[in-house]
């Protein structure tokens, strides 16, 4: 379980992100007024700031500057909150409510919608491109290319489109790993492979012990979330879930039932937590992290 230091440095680094991200953001009060507004609607003030809290970790690893990793962070929580505007729009899922406020289509309309999805998929790379002082430039490109190819059509938006497309399909268990691997899975693993290359260069093997650990912790997020989903509809709806309630998806849950669901997210942090044997007590908050992750789900 979480213990103080660890809550306290998780906090910090909320707070640390929402000052970066309120200052990387557009003015408000600069035109074009209402595509700004909705985009600090849709980004600022809400989240757990999950990848974030992924990329200071692996950076701390890697004695990587802090400010440097809440540019780095703010990035990738702009692709975040850029897929979860345009994944709650009538088009995807058509969801009404995210973290506890109507949806930015909701709240401005479709074509802003849109429109704040496009410009924070664009102003992450910006803030991502920007020199980062101490940064070997080669280091910083290969963040832009780590960061764009888990956003795209071999990433995130790849993933997306196997999720549309399996409505009212069934999937089997590695189809089902294969599209989270892409959907949810790449933008976390890129968090933190972008934190690691922030700092002292890592060996071809320690990072791909590191790219282990991103992989399996990023599958144990969606089990997680799957899990969450079912006790959310048992709670306000008194049934037992199958398939996304609302969407007749498969889940880990659907497919494996709840408490194998459960058991099968713990497998995979143990499995993450060794990945990071070697490291020694530096990767010490990225163990913590992924039990803080897993552990949502208990
Ligand atoms: C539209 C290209 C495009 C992609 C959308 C990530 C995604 C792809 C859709 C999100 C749908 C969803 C609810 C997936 C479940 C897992 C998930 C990513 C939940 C939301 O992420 P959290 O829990 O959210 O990190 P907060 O609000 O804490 O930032």
């Amino acid at each position: 379980m979480a213990n103080d230091d660890f809550i306290g440095w998780m906090t910090g680094i909320q707070q640390t992100m929402e000052d970066a991200l309120a200052r990387l953001l557009p003015n408000p009060e600069s035109a074009p007024q209402r595509l700004h507004e909705a985009m600090r609607y849709s980004t600022l003030d809400g989240g757990k700031r999950v990848r974030p809290l992924l990329v200071h970790a692996a950076g701390e690893l890697v004695s990587a500057n802090p400010e440097h990793l809440a540019r780095i962070g703010a990035a990738v929580e702009m692709i975040h909150a850029y897929s979860l505007v345009h994944d709650d729009m009538p088009c995807m899922d058509d969801d009404v409510l995210r973290r506890g406020k109507p949806t930015c289509h909701v709240a401005f309309d479709d074509a802003t919608a849109l429109l704040v999805g496009d410009a924070l998929q664009t102003l992450a790379f910006d803030v991502l491109a920007t020199p980062l002082d101490g940064v070997a430039p080669a280091a910083q490109l290969e963040m832009v290319r780590t960061l764009a190819r888990a956003s795209g059509h071999g990433g995130m938006a790849g993933g997306q489109a196997i999720d549309l497309a399996s409505v009212g399909q069934t999937l089997s268990l590695p189809e089902l790993e294969y599209m989270h691997c892409l959907k949810t899975g790449a933008l976390i693993r890129a968090a933190v492979l972008l934190g690691a290359l922030a700092g002292t260069p890592l060996s071809a093997e320690e990072t791909e012990r590191l790219d282990h650990f991103a992989k399996r912790i990023g599958l144990a997020f969606q089990v997680v979330d799957d899990v969450l989903d079912v006790d959310a509809d048992t709670a306000t709806l008194g049934k037992t879930a199958g398939k996304d309630a609302a969407n007749d998806k498969p889940t880990y849950v659907s497919l494996m039932g709840l408490a194998e669901a459960r058991a099968f997210a713990r497998e995979l942090r143990d499995e993450a937590f060794a990945a990071l044997d070697g490291f020694g007590p530096a990767a010490q908050r990225l163990k913590d992290l992924a039990d803080y992750i897993v552990a949502r789900s208990f």
